[in-house]
């Protein structure tokens, strides 16, 4: 289990699939390094970044699903750990990133699409939603698409989410971390933190 977070009243998570760019975006809204890397896999425990005369932390999760030299097994107890997470703090998450790689998410939820199988970056949108905790999808690293009013409304459909992703600002945040584009993340995570009367946070954001 992760025990290093710290006894904080409200919490922003970032969450999703290894190498998506979490640890990036983090880096990006403190200002403060955090590994960051080429492969998947790099955040092994929780970074959190704690604002204490706020009573806020903002946490980044270890990726979940592929990562390179770790075996089924320790992958599996990683997911879990994180669901428990997610699970043990859902009444102070005020809000919930869900980071995925614009470039190749829709590819990889496709080949995992099955009879009995459930991608799981939908896997985990579901989940949050079940847990009613708003969730915003930073679709990230949209530097690297072309066709993106395509690609952001396939991610949408894959979610449930009706088309055209233009009606779902609040949900879908095309990003790029790398490039430092990240107002509609802002917008959507200020929506949702102004939903629970917390304007005062939106200094973070
Ligand atoms: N092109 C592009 N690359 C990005 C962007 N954001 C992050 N990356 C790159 O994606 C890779 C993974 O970034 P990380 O921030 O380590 O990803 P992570 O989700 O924290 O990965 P884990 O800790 O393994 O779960 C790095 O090489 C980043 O430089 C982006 O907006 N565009
Ligand atoms: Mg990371």
């Amino acid at each position: 289990m992760f025990d290093t977070r710290p006894d904080r009243e409200a919490e922003v998570v970032l969450v999703g699939r290894s190498n998506v760019g979490k640890s990036t975006l983090m880096r990006k809204l403190t200002g403060h390094s955090f590994d960051t890397g080429g492969k998947p896999g790099v955040t092994r425990e929780p970074n959190h970044y704690d604002w204490a005369p706020e009573d806020f932390v903002l946490t980044d999760l270890p990726g979940f699903g592929f990562m390179s030299g770790v075996d089924e097994e320790r992958r599996e107890a990683i997911k879990t750990d994180i669901v428990r997470y997610i699970e043990e703090y859902a009444d102070e998450i005020l809000v919930a990133v869900l980071v995925v790689d614009g470039k190749s998410a829709v590819d990889i939820i496709d080949r995992h699409s099955g009879p009995d199988e459930i991608p799981y970056d939908v896997e985990m949108f579901h989940f949050l939603r079940e847990l009613e905790i708003p969730t915003v999808v930073a679709v990230n690293k949209m530097d690297k698409v072309d066709d993106r009013d395509e690609r952001l409304d396939e991610l949408c459909d894959r979610l449930g989410l009706h088309p055209p992703w233009k009606q779902w600002r609040d949900t879908i945040a095309p990003v790029s971390a790398k490039r430092d584009q990240l107002e509609p993340l802002y917008e959507a995570v200020r929506t949702h933190l102004h939903e629970q009367q917390r304007d005062d946070l939106f200094k973070f954001f």
